[in-house]
C-alpha cells in the first residue's frame, strides 16, 4: 500500500522516466540502418526501494486508478523528448516515437483528445506517433479496441500491435482492426537460434498479405538479424541493436550515427 502512495507521489512529481529503444530499418544488406522510430519505456527509481520493474508499477498503477495518469505522463515525456531531437539532431532524429498502451488506457473516453491535444501542444503530425498495445489487451475487448483505434487512425496516429502471436487473437477479426504494425514477440525471435522459423515466418508473411508493417522485438544476435531480414522483416528492435537508453545515451547513439 505504501509503495502505491509512493507510485502516485512519483507520478505527481516527475519521477517516472523514460528510456528510449531504438527500432531500426535495414533496407539491403550493405545499406547502413535508418532510425524508423524509438519506443519509449517508462521507469521508476524507488528512493529506498531501488529501480521497480515496469510491468510491476504499470499493474500496480492499473490496480489502483493510477493508470491514466501514469499514461499521460509517459506521453507527454515522449512527445517532449521527440520535439526537442527534432530541433536538436534535425535529420538524424527519430521520425517517430512509440508509447505503450495499457489496456485500461482504451477505455478511457479521453484517451483520443488527450493524444490529440498532447500532439498539438508539442507541435508533432499524428503519424510522428504509434501507439503499442498488446495483442492480449486487444482481445480483452475488441469491440472497444476497434473503434478507439479506428478515432486514432482517422486522426492519423499509428497503432502497433505489441507481443504479437501470443495473445489469440482471432485472424479474422485482426483483418478489420485499424492497425499498422505487427510485432513479432521476442520469444518467436529467441526461438530463431534454436532453427525453429515457423511462428516468426507465419507472422511476418501475415503481416505482408494483410498490406502491415511488422518489427521484430528482442533481436540479439547477427544469426536472427540475418533470417529475419532474410523473411522479409526490415525493422528490428532489441539489445543487438541497443538496450534501452537514458535520455542523453539515447542522443549520443543518434550522433555516433547508429
Ligand atoms: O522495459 P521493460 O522490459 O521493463 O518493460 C516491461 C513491460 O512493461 C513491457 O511489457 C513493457 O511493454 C511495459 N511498459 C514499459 N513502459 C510502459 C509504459 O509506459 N506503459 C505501459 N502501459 N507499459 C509499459
Ligand atoms: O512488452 P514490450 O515489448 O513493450 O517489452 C519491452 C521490454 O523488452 C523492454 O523492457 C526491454 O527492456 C525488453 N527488451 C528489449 N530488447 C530486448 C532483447 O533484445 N532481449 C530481451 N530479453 N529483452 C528485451
Ligand atoms: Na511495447
Ligand atoms: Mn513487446
Amino acid at each position: 500500500l505504501t509503495l502505491v502512495a509512493d507510485l502516485r507521489q512519483a507520478i505527481e512529481d516527475d519521477h517516472i522516466t523514460l528510456c528510449y529503444q531504438p527500432i531500426v530499418a535495414y533496407r539491403g544488406a550493405d545499406a547502413s540502418p535508418e532510425l524508423a522510430s524509438v519506443e519509449a519505456l517508462a521507469r521508476w527509481r524507488h528512493p529506498e526501494r531501488g529501480t521497480v520493474p515496469a510491468d510491476v508499477f504499470v499493474r500496480l498503477a492499473e490496480e489502483h486508478g493510477l493508470v491514466h495518469d501514469l499514461g499521460r505522463v509517459v506521453l507527454e515525456t515522449a512527445c517532449a523528448a521527440l520535439a526537442d531531437w527534432q530541433r536538436e539532431l534535425g535529420p538524424i532524429a527519430p521520425p517517430r516515437v512509440n508509447v505503450n498502451l495499457s489496456v485500461l488506457q482504451m477505455s478511457d473516453p479521453r484517451l483520443v483528445q488527450t493524444v490529440k491535444r498532447t500532439l498539438r501542444r508539442f507541435g508533432l503530425r499524428p503519424d510522428q506517433l504509434c501507439l503499442e498495445i498488446t495483442e492480449s489487451a486487444l482481445m480483452k475487448d475488441p469491440d472497444t479496441a476497434a473503434m478507439v483505434l479506428g478515432q486514432l487512425r482517422d486522426h492519423g496516429v499509428l497503432v502497433a500491435i505489441d507481443d504479437f502471436g501470443t495473445g489469440y487473437s482471432s485472424l479474422a477479426y485482426l483483418r478489420q482492426l485499424p492497425v499498422n504494425y505487427l510485432k513479432v514477440d521476442r520469444s518467436f525471435v529467441a526461438e530463431l537460434q534454436d532453427g525453429h522459423t515457423a511462428v516468426a515466418k507465419a507472422v511476418i508473411s501475415l503481416a505482408h498479405n494483410l498490406d502491415l508493417g511488422v518489427v521484430a522485438e528482442g533481436v540479439e544476435t547477427g544469426t536472427q538479424r540475418q533470417m529475419l531480414e532474410r523473411m522479409g522483416c526490415s525493422l528490428l528492435q532489441g539489445f543487438g541493436i541497443s538496450q534501452p537508453l537514458d535520455e542523453t545515451g539515447f542522443v549520443d547513439w543518434c550522433l555516433s550515427g547508429y
